[in-house]
């Protein structure tokens, strides 16, 4: 059986791969599987069949036989289970690449979120400014601490993992807002992970889509 996941039919970030489907394809190009990618639209998202197998109405999603997953870290969680080479073998630094993914979706990832709802459902409110301003400082303090923890290290603990899959494509989330270049460092850490080869074959795959939707 070969995966297949689902992605915006048309990207609202015009081909950037920002969206959390770039995450699973970067995993699943990252352990060297073939995959389908089925495209839905907005209005199928809603519907009973793309619901059935994301209770919320989103993407991505992914099936492999009789499994159907949502969640996009609980899906990079087990294609970096179920196949070598996004998780370590010791089960201590194992551990420690799992509480890297966790950090990045639950402690760096929300005030980012936040940036994102700021700007694209609260900007016409009067008090837009300070709520954008409230949120920078909460997205300043984590990369703060987190750029301290990186130094001058290649990955957040050892050789790259999952943690460093997932952490890479939250902080690409920032890319535009100005902010990452006061923090050298974890640019270059987004660089070492948009240079891996597999990275390349799924941002790649993502802009196609793109591309070819706004060429039809
Ligand atoms: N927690 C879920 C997960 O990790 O899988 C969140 C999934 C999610 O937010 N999916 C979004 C979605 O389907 C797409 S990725 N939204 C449609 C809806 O809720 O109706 C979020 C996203 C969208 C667009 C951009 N962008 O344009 O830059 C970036 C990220």
């Amino acid at each position: 059986m070969t995966i297949t996941i689902t992605a915006f039919e048309r990207s609202p970030d015009r081909g950037k791969g920002l969206g959390r489907d770039m995450r699973v394809r970067w995993a699943i190009e990252e352990v060297g599987q073939p995959y389908d990618v089925r495209l839905v639209s907005f209005k199928a998202m809603k519907q009973p069949a793309h619901l059935a197998l994301q209770p919320f109405g989103q993407i991505p999603t992914y099936e492999d036989g009789d499994l159907a997953l949502f969640e996009s870290g609980a899906i990079v969680f087990h294609i970096a289970e179920h196949y070598p080479g996004l998780l370590p073998d010791d089960a201590n630094a194992r551990a420690r690449a799992i509480t890297w993914m966790f950090a990045a979706l639950n402690t760096v990832e929300p005030p980012i979120v936040d940036r994102e709802v700021a700007r694209y459902l609260e900007g016409d409110k009067p008090w837009y400014k300070e709520r954008l301003t409230g949120v920078d400082e909460r997205i300043r303090k984590r990369l703060d601490q987190l750029s301290g923890r990186l130094g001058d290290a290649d990955w957040l603990d050892g050789e790259f993992s999952a943690g460093d899959l997932l952490m890479v494509t939250v902080l690409r989330r920032l890319e535009g807002s100005g902010i990452l270049n006061e923090y050298p460092n974890l640019s270059a850490y987004i660089a070492r992970g948009e240079a891996r080869p597999a990275y390349k074959r799924a941002f790649d795959a993502q802009l196609a889509v793109f591309t070819a939707a706004s060429s039809g």
